[in-house]
């Protein structure tokens, strides 16, 4: 089985190098996608033992993980993982989504964040709403659909590829599994915040509910 992580990364030249290290120890390939960084976040990937690639403009996180993929998938991946670089993942439990998927013979395995104290109070509100809202109209039964952290089977991708190219990418992971019926399980992995001035905003919440309404008329 050959497994390829994919870390979407963006300005996260402080924040990159141990992830990837870490991330090396379980995988036979890490693939980081510089989504045109302004600080030196792809030297810093290259030098940490990852193929990195650097877009030639700022696309957005769902952008960034989509060549990533679509680049494992041409490296013969059986296996891609997807994880960020900010230090919210923690490899070390790549080996916890990678057994669940191999031993229920799933498609797809999300680490889900369980809403804890470490997790901002307007995450929690954001995170459930956006997973209540995907069950109502999708019957999705995943309970942290925002989450980054995936283990899914190159068959599987197919069905899973999205088009987003900003943040709507998770959200429609989760819609793109409940619609084709793809076997999925959660993981629980650890909750974890860091302090940075970017990242998911209200009306990026809003962008997804707005999205998820459209997916479903069009269904
Ligand atoms: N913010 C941002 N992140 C990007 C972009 N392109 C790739 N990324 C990466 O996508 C991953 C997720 O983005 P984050 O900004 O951490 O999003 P988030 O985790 O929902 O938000 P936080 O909880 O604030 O970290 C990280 O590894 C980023 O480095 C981009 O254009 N903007
Ligand atoms: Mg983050």
């Amino acid at each position: 089985m050959k497994i390829i992580a994919v870390i979407p990364a963006f300005n996260e030249s402080k924040r990159i190098e141990p992830v990837i290290k870490k991330t090396k120890r379980f995988v036979d390939e890490v693939i980081v996608v510089d989504d045109h960084s302004r600080d030196n976040t792809y030297e810093t990937a290259k030098k940490a033992g990852a193929k990195a690639i650097r877009l030639i403009s700022n696309m957005g996180a769902g952008f960034a993980t989509r060549v990533g993929c679509d680049l494992a998938m041409k490296n013969r991946a059986d296996i891609i993982i997807t994880l960020d670089a900010d230090g919210q993942h923690d490899p070390e439990e790549i080996p916890k989504l990678l057994k669940t998927l191999q031993e229920y013979n799933l498609d797809i395995v999300f680490g889900s964040r369980p809403r804890n104290e470490n997790m901002p109070k307007i995450r929690r509100l954001g995170n459930w709403g956006l997973s209540f809202i995907a069950k109502i109209l999708f019957n999705s039964k995943v309970k942290d659909t925002q989450t980054g952290y995936h283990a899914f089977t190159s068959k599987a991708y197919p069905m899973i590829r999205w088009s987003s190219s900003r943040y709507g990418v998770v959200t429609e992971f989760a819609v793109n599994v409940a619609k084709n019926g793809l076997r999925c399980k959660e993981v629980e992995v650890k909750t974890i915040y860091v302090d940075k001035n970017f990242g998911m905003r209200k009306r990026d919440a809003v962008r997804a509910t707005i999205s998820m309404l459209k997916w479903r008329i069009k269904k």
